[in-house]
This record gives C-alpha cells, structure tokens and sequence, in this order.
C-alpha cells in the first residue's frame, strides 16, 4: 500500500549491517556533528541518531548496532530487527564489506523480503581493489532490484553520490511505505 508522505515529516534512514563493515563511520559522515546518543527504550544498547542536510532538507540518521540476520542472537540484533520492523524507517542502507559480498548478501535479500526499501552500500571498496577483486555495479544493482553504492566510508569516497541517492528515493513526492 502506497500512502502520501507528510510532508512535514522528517525522513528516517537506518545504517544496518554485520559489525566492523563501516556503519559508524559511514553515520558520522552522513552526519556530521549533529548527533544524539541514547539508549533504546528498554534496553542498555545504545544508539545513535544524527541529521544529515542535504540540498536544503534533513534526513534524520540512525546508527544501528550490527547484526548477522534478522532472526535475533544478541540484545544488539534484537534492537536492530526492533526499529527495522516497528519503527519502519523510510530507507534502510546495508552497509557490507565488499570484499565479503557473498557472505553479506543473503541479509541485503531478507532486508527486502521483510519489506524494506534497501540501498545496498558497498564499503571498503579500497581494500577490493587492493586485492585485485572488483564487482560490476550495473549488474549487481539490475539482478538485485534494489540501488548499490560504491564507498570508501573511510576516505569519503562515493559519500556525495550515495547522499544524491538517499535524496532522490526520499524527497519523490509519493513515498513508498510498508503497512
Ligand atoms: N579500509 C577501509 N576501512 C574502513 C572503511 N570504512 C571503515 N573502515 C574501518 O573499519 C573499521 C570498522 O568501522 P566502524 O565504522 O566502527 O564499523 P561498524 O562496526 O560497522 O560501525 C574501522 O577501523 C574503520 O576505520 C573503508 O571504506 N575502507
Ligand atoms: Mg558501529
């Protein structure tokens, strides 16, 4: 079911992902200084959240905590799958080592099996290339069904374009929403 933005509604993007691929580094770059810490309402995990201001509009930023899957271990994937599946952000980014996409993968398709608009981000695409590998983009992005962005979250490469994207997915006049 499609429903009309508000649109005096802040925009909510969540960075998920497996620990170690990036995902805090990428929220601090997407955001800069404006971030907020805090607990997750019942919880001792801690989140945080930031603005990300982009061609004048705001986008409020939520750093997850890792998970593997969406089926829970830790109280760490639990908060994850919580605010993906109740807080239903508007745009979820799934931060993967691209030198391990294989392994990444199966969580980028229950990411979109669950319902969630999904940009695929390919971090550390520095240490690919260091090791000789690539991957081709255009095709990935095609058999995948969703939109996949290049990154070097550590030198800020490929940061411009994947805001550009974030923009363009969230600023439609006819947001998609799961209900
Ligand atoms: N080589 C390389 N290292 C990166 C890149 N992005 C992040 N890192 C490093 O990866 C490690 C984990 O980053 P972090 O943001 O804490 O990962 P998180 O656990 O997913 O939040 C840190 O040492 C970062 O400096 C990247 O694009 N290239
Ligand atoms: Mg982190």
């Amino acid at each position: 079911m499609r429903r009309q933005a508000h649109p005096n509604r802040t925009p909510t993007v969540l960075i998920v992902g497996n620990p170690n691929v990036g995902k805090s580094v990428l929220f601090h770059k997407l955001t800069g200084r404006y971030v907020t810490v805090s607990n997750y309402p019942g919880t001792t995990v801690e989140v945080a959240r930031g603005t990300m201001r982009y061609r004048g509009r705001e986008f409020t930023i939520i750093d997850s905590p890792g998970m593997y899957s969406l089926t829970p271990i830790t109280d760490e994937e639990r908060v994850a799958r919580r605010i993906l599946l109740r807080d239903r952000p508007d745009l979820v980014l799934h931060v993967v080592d691209a030198k391990n996409l294989a392994r990444m993968l199966p969580l980028t398709v229950q990411l979109m099996e669950a319902g969630a608009p999904v940009i695929l981000v390919l971090n550390m695409m520095d240490e690919l290339e260091r090791a000789g590998l690539s991957i081709q983009v255009d095709a990935l992005q095609q058999q995948l069904g969703a939109p996949v962005a290049p990154t070097v979250c550590l030198t800020g490469h490929g940061i411009d374009a994947l805001k550009e994207l974030i923009y363009e997915r969230l600023t439609a006049a006819d947001l998609p929403h799961r209900d």
